[in-house]
C-alpha cells in the first residue's frame, strides 16, 4: 500500500514528527512533516482514493478485543492485522473483560491464544474490573509508543485509565439496545506515561475496508501463508485457491494452519475482486 499525498484526508497525524516555525509564545506553524517510520492508515470505505492516517511512528499496536460484550466478531482480528502487517508493526492481541468469561469463553480464549501465538502474535487477557493482566500490560507499554485500537465498547479507554489513573478518559456504558458502544473517543490522542512511553487512544473501528489492496497484497500479508507459499507450485504468486500443489491448502486441510484464518482470507479476496469488477465495469 503506497501513500500518495493527495489521497490523504489529513496531512498531519498523531505521532508525526514535524518541523515548526515559532511565531510567538502562543503560536507556531508546522512547515514540514518528517518522514514516517511507519503509520496506521484507514481506507475510506467510500473511495479507494482516500486514506486517513490514524497515527504515525508507533512501536506496537495493542489490539483490544472481547469475547463478550460486545461479542467476538470472527474475522475482525484477521482483517485488522492486514493494516499492521504490511508495515511490520508488532501487535499484541489483548482480550479484555475476562471477568465476564465463563467456561465457554475460557476455552475460546485458550484456542485463540494458541492459534495466534503459533504465528507469532502475543495474546493476553485483561480486566479493568478486577485488574487481571493490567500489570503485564503496563510492562508491555513501558518506554514504547503504543496505539490502542479495536471496536467501540471493548474497553480501550478503560484500559488506558487502568494503566495510568490520572488520565481520566471518558468511557461509555454499552447501549443495551444495540450492544454497541457509542462513540466517546472521537479522534486519536496521545498521552505520555509517567513510567515512560506514550499511549494513543483511538476511536472505535466500525468497518475495515480494503478497497486499496490487490489480491497479492492480501496473500503476502497473511504471514504464515506467505511463509508456506515457498512450497506452493506457484510460489509467491499463488493465491491459495484453485492452484495445483498449493502448500497453504494442504496445510489447512492437515490442520497445520488455521482454517478460520483461511476462510477470512478467502472472504477478503472475494471482496476485493468484487470491488475491482465494479470499478472496471464503471469505466465502460
Ligand atoms: N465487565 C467489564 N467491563 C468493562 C471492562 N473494561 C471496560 N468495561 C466497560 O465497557 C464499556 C466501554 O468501555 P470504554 O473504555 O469506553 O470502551 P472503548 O470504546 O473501547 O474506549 C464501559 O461501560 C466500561 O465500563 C472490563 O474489563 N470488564
Ligand atoms: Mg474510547
Ligand atoms: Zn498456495
Amino acid at each position: 500500500m503506497k501513500l500518495i499525498d493527495d489521497q490523504l484526508t489529513n496531512p498531519v497525524a498523531v505521532g508525526d514528527m514535524v518541523e515548526i516555525e515559532v511565531q510567538n509564545t502562543e503560536q507556531a506553524t508546522i512547515h514540514k512533516v518528517l518522514p514516517r517510520k511507519n503509520y496506521i492508515a484507514r481506507q475510506s470505505p467510500k473511495s479507494r482514493h482516500q486514506v486517513h492516517i490514524i497515527a504515525a511512528n508507533i512501536d506496537q499496536v495493542i489490539l483490544v478485543t472481547t469475547l463478550l460484550d460486545p461479542v467476538y466478531k470472527p474475522g475482525f482480528i484477521d482483517r485488522f492485522l492486514l493494516t499492521t502487517e504490511p508495515q511490520n508493526i508488532p501487535v499484541i492481541i489483548n482480550v479484555n473483560k475476562c471477568d465476564l468469561h465463563g467456561e465457554v469463553e475460557m476455552q475460546q480464549y485458550l484456542e485463540l491464544k494458541k492459534s495466534y501465538e503459533s504465528i507469532g502474535y502475543r495474546v493476553h487477557e485483561t480486566s479493568t474490573q478486577n485488574h487481571f493482566g493490567i500489570e503485564d500490560l503496563k510492562i508491555a507499554v513501558r518506554d514504547k509508543v503504543s496505539l490502542f485500537s479495536g471496536q467501540s465498547g471493548v474497553g480501550k479507554s478503560s484500559l488506558l485509565n487502568a494503566i495510568q489513573d490520572d488520565l481520566g478518559l471518558k468511557t461509555q456504558e454499552i447501549s443495551n439496545y444495540s450492544g454497541k458502544g457509542t462513540h466517546t473517543t472521537t479522534f486519536a490522542e496521545m498521552f505520555h506515561l509517567h513510567s515512560g512511553g506514550k499511549i494513543i487512544d483511538t476511536p472505535g473501528i466500525k468497518l475495515l475496508s480494503f478497497n486499496n489492496l490487490e489480491v497479492m497484497d492480501v496473500a503476502h500479508n497473511f504471514r504464515e501463508f506467505f511463509i508456506a507459499s515457498r512450497d506452493c507450485k506457484f510460489g509467491s504468486q499463488c493465491t491459495h485457491r484453485n492452484e495445483p500443489d498449493c502448500s497453504v491448502k494442504t496445510k489447512v486441510n492437515n490442520q497445520e494452519l488455521s482454517e478460520a484464518r483461511y476462510l477470512h482470507y478467502i472472504t477478503i479476496l472475494e471482496e476485493i475482486e468484487k470491488q475491482n469488477y465494479w470499478e472496471r465495469s464503471k469505466k465502460y
